[in-house]
């Protein structure tokens, strides 16, 4: 079947070819139909289809037994099933943690003066990832939102598979990022949920209990966008970009959340709470809580673990950032990180992500080319990269792969 690549349509010009109907388990802006042999993805913004793709049809994605953390750990187990024991390899091995460094802290009180501008591009090229004090969300609303996220995980297991992730998906309760029976799985239970534009979202995953869960996420994630528009702005300084670069290129911005839950590990020497990987946003905000230091970050081969700041939140600059390695080409760089459990403590982590809107092609800036820095990525749909990254498994900075020119 013909299917014309990158012509703007209506999704209702498609009905026409007889595809066998929509899968909208994805989200709503993805549209999955067949088409005999053919998986016809189409991603959508509204009734506009942005990008069309087709590809052999796969099978139906079959995860497997698939346990909740939580509820092994309140079975008092001494050891982990097989499917969370990692390969030697692939174990938060302890002889390559470098527990001394430290990620920098940017006072964003303090920008955009100059000397905490320059750190903020240091942290942007040398680390990719830092905390920020200052940063104008109100301490009471950080407490309050992870006082609910933890009232949420410690609900029953039947309250809170109200909100099921499907098989292959990324929102709701679960674990997101199985594609198959053999792949190996994090210690760590997920709600993950699209917020804005509001097309994305999926209200009957948006827990009603605890009683202000949605509420206070709304009123979090409005502060939290703020947030990430200012640090933008800042980040677009350190380019010598004007202040509004970003803002005006990212269009109607992609907001989602998730919050993770590590349960203490009986073995947590053998487990992974979450795979290495590298962000496909633009920029990730993440709230941890202060039990202990379970982010690690990928810094010259070792893992430096991040110590919670009481109040403060880790930023980290994601694949597609124009900051980040694409639309820099590769000036500043999204950086690898995982998180590890520990036997004694649980541990909560709320994540934004933000990202460009899905209609938005990116390539690397003509500024950041040059006979010394070769064109290093190609020019895409971002909508395409985010089907791509949340269809592929967490495996350090592969998905980055799709853009780069070899
Ligand atoms: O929980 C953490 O510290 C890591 C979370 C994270 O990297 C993610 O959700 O993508």
């Amino acid at each position: 079947m013909q299917v014309d690549h990158g012509q703007i349509r209506t999704k209702k010009s498609f009905l026409p070819l007889k595809l066998d109907g929509w899968d909208k388990s994805w989200s709503p802006y993805i549209y999955v139909g067949r088409h005999h042999t053919h998986k016809i993805i189409l991603i959508c913004k509204e009734d506009l289809v942005v990008t069309t793709c087709a590809m052999a049809a796969t099978a139906e994605i079959k995860i497997g037994q698939v346990d909740d953390v939580q509820e092994l750990h309140r079975m008092g187990l001494e050891t982990v099933p097989d499917r969370y024991i990692r390969d030697g390899d692939d174990r938060p091995d302890g002889d390559n943690v470098c527990a001394l460094a430290h990620i920098p802290v940017i006072d964003v009180g303090e920008l955009p003066g100059d000397d905490e501008l320059n750190k903020l591009r240091l942290a942007c090229e040398e680390w990719g990832f830092f905390q920020v004090v200052n940063h104008g969300v109100e301490e009471e609303l950080l407490d309050e939102m992870e006082n609910l996220t933890r009232e949420f995980f410690m609900l029953p297991l039947e309250e809170k598979e109200k909100y099921p992730m499907a098989p292959g998906g990324i929102q709701g309760y679960g674990h997101a990022f199985v594609f198959s029976e053999d792949q190996k799985l994090d210690w760590c239970n997920m709600l993950a949920l699209g917020v804005e534009p509001s097309f994305i979202r999926q209200p009957k995953l948006w827990p009603t209990s605890p009683a202000k869960f949605k509420e206070t996420l709304e009123r979090y994630s409005v502060e939290v966008r703020g947030l990430c528009q200012r640090l933008l702005a800042h980040i677009a300084r350190t380019l010598a970009l004007p202040p509004a670069t970003f803002r005006d290129m990212f269009g109607e911005a992609v907001q989602a959340v998730r919050m993770n839950f590590y349960p203490p590990c009986p073995r947590p020497e053998l487990v992974m709470g979450l795979s290495a990987h590298s962000d496909g946003s633009a920029v990730t905000v993440l709230q941890q809580d202060m039990s202990c230091a379970g982010l690690q970050v990928l810094k010259g081969g070792a893992w430096v673990p991040v110590h919670p700041v009481p109040h403060a939140l880790v930023i980290n600059v994601g694949d597609t950032l124009e900051a980040s390695q694409v639309l820099t080409n590769g000036r500043y760089r999204s950086v690898e990180h995982r998180a590890v459990t520990s036997a004694e403590q649980d541990r909560l982590s709320v994540v934004t992500f933000y990202a460009p809107a899905y209609d938005v092609e990116l390539g690397p800036l003509p500024e950041f080319v040059t006979d010394e820095a070769p064109c290093r990525y190609r020019r895409f749909n971002h909508g395409e990269y985010s089907r791509h990254y949340v269809t592929s498994r967490l495996e350090g900075k592969k998905t980055l792969e799709f853009a780069k020119i070899n």
